[in-house]
């Protein structure tokens, strides 16, 4: 029997930098170390990419899937297609979010033979043991797979510690291929643990991960980041946890670690407002010392009223308060927004707006970045959405148009999003431009001065909260709409 796993990552949609296929890098990790061999492929590196698929994934024991909902199905259900049509008995599984939330969706298709739930990592190496033993599947926990033709479906497994497994294998990689211009110009995604305890109703990462959060130790990720500083050349690095602070020990060792061991890497991580103005000024400035150059946080909404529907636990404050803090340390805040929730998304629109510039009053940099509410299976606010009239695709393609870019439920129209896009992508952008535009606008010739005209109007319009006629935004949708 094959001792070959093979593990794809499928192809995403506007995609401006190709991050390291980190899911699939830990679902590796356990199976490299009990011998088996691992092919992993990543087709957003590679064109035309089912030939090499194909020829690169012969004699596994199984292909895994890494699919988030929306695009990435899509590509995955390309590649599974091709792969049965080739090789029907070799095991097709799908892990990650999506598939975690909706198995039986998922394997109600013939090109998808197992679901993995939850985390890869302990389910994986159970598999792949199992099938080179020629043994039966069950029992295996998070494993769903079908017998004679009916979908034998697991529990959703709890989190199971981390530490246990050996680090991310960033050698199985060509490196270079991902190493990204952002922070610092290796920049490389790391990630130190996984789940998150708080439960925000938009948010897929309460199921997946049961509000539970496991990490590893400060001394293994201060080792894996001397490793990738010192034997790769990595100066940055972007930090993939769901929730990097929720151990405040553990991030206060890790700092303190990154300062004594001299390690010159700039970072970036997520963050609540809440847990960043509860930090002691001190520890504030530790993380910044270490190295903190970027934080992102969810503002999510400039409506109290919104923020407690959704279950976010902060204030329109707190996000000012967070701007102003981040400001004076010297730290990047990138805030993320919703718009169209339930209850007075009209209004919502207006309060948003007014908190950002807030945001921009304190730091013309800071970006903010806007989004609209989708009800993710899994989140806790869509049995609500789906009471509310949102419908959600009864198979599994359904899902691949499903993103945070478009609107996906019936409470607000297509005016809605329009106005949003105008407002919050187009217009605010302008008016309060972030340094790109700003050294555009200085930069000299015909199209800088093209661009403070533009800064002027909009900042005109922002002002007056004067959106007639809007003109320059046709145009530019006009633009769009050719290039697309
Ligand atoms: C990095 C990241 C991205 C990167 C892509 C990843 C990459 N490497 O290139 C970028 C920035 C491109 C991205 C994009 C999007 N993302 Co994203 N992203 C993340 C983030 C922050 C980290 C992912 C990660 O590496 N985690 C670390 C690994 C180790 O954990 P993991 O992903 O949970 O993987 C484990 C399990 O899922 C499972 N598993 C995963 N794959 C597989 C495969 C097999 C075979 C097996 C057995 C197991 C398995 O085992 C893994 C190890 O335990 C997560 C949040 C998070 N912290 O996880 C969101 C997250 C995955 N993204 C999410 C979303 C929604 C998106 C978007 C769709 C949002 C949008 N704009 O519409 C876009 C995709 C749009 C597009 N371009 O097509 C959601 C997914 C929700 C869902 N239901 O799918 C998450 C969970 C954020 C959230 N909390 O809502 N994302
Ligand atoms: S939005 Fe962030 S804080 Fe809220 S549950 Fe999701 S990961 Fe946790």
């Amino acid at each position: 029997m094959s001792d070959k796993v093979t593990l794809i990552f499928p192809r995403l949609r506007r995609e401006s930098n190709v991050w390291a296929p980190l899911p699939l890098m830990a679902v590796a990790a356990p199976l490299l170390a009990e011998g088996f061999e691992i092919e992993l492929l990543d087709p957003r590196t590679f064109h035309p990419h089912i030939p090499e698929i194909l020829q690169a994934a012969g004699g596994s024991l199984f292909v895994g899937l890494s699919v988030m909902t929306g695009f990435q199905i899509r590509d995955a259900v390309i590649i599974s297609k091709a792969l049965k049509d080739v090789y029907p008995e070799m095991p097709v599984v799908w892990g990650g979010y999506h598939a975690s939330m909706l198995p039986e969706q998922t394997l109600a298709e013939d090109y998808v033979d197992m679901v993995i739930r939850g985390q890869g990592q302990p389910t994986a190496l159970e598999l792949a043991r199992r099938l080179a033993a020629g043994e039966d599947l069950e029992g295996v926990p998070g494993l769903c797979y079908k017998r004679d033709g009916e979908a034998i479906v697991a529990e959703h497994p709890p989190l199971v510690e981390i530490d246990q497994y050996p680090s991310t294998p960033y050698d199985i990689l060509d490196i270079e291929t991902y190493m990204v211009p952002d922070l610092g110009t290796r920049t490389m995604k790391y990630f130190s643990s996984q789940g998150c305890p708080f439960g925000c109703g938009f948010c897929a990462e309460t199921s997946m991960y049961g509000r539970g959060w496991v990490g590893f130790p400060p001394e293994r990720v201060l080792d894996d980041l001397e490793n990738l500083a010192k034997n790769y050349g990595v100066n940055a690095i972007d930090f993939a946890d769901t929730n990097f602070f929720v151990s405040k020990k553990r991030v206060k060792a890790i700092c303190e670690g990154i300062l004594e061991r001299g390690l010159d890497l700039k970072w970036a991580a997520d963050v609540r407002t809440r847990q960043f103005i509860d930090f002691s000024p001190r520890f504030r400035e530790l993380i910044r010392d270490a190295g903190c150059r970027r934080l992102l946080l969810g503002a999510e909404s400039g409506s109290q009223e919104a923020l407690k529907m959704i279950g976010k636990q902060t204030t329109v404050d707190d996000t000012l308060h967070v701007a102003r803090l981040c400001d004076g340390l010297g730290i990047t805040a990138r805030f993320t927004t919703m718009f169209g929730f339930p209850g007075e998304p009209e209004k919502d629109i207006e309060l948003t707006l007014r908190m950002i510039e807030g945001i921009k009053a304190v730091n013309e940099d800071f970006e903010v970045h806007g989004f609209f509410f989708a009800p993710y299976p899994g989140a806790p606010m869509y049995e609500e959405a789906v009471q509310l009239g949102f419908r959600p695709p009864g198979w599994l393609e359904g899902w691949a148009d499903f993103d945070l870019t478009e609107l996906h439920t019936p409470w607000v129209n297509p005016e809605y999003k329009k106005k949003v896009d105008m407002i919050i992508d187009f217009y605010m952008p302008y008016a309060s431009p972030g340094p790109e535009l700003r050294q555009k606008m200085a930069a000299g010739g015909p199209r800088s001065y093209a661009y403070r005209a533009m800064h002027r109007l909009a900042s005109w319009r922002v002002g007056n909260r004067n959106f007639e006629a809007p003109l320059e935004w046709k145009l530019k949708q006009l633009k769009a709409g050719r290039r697309g």
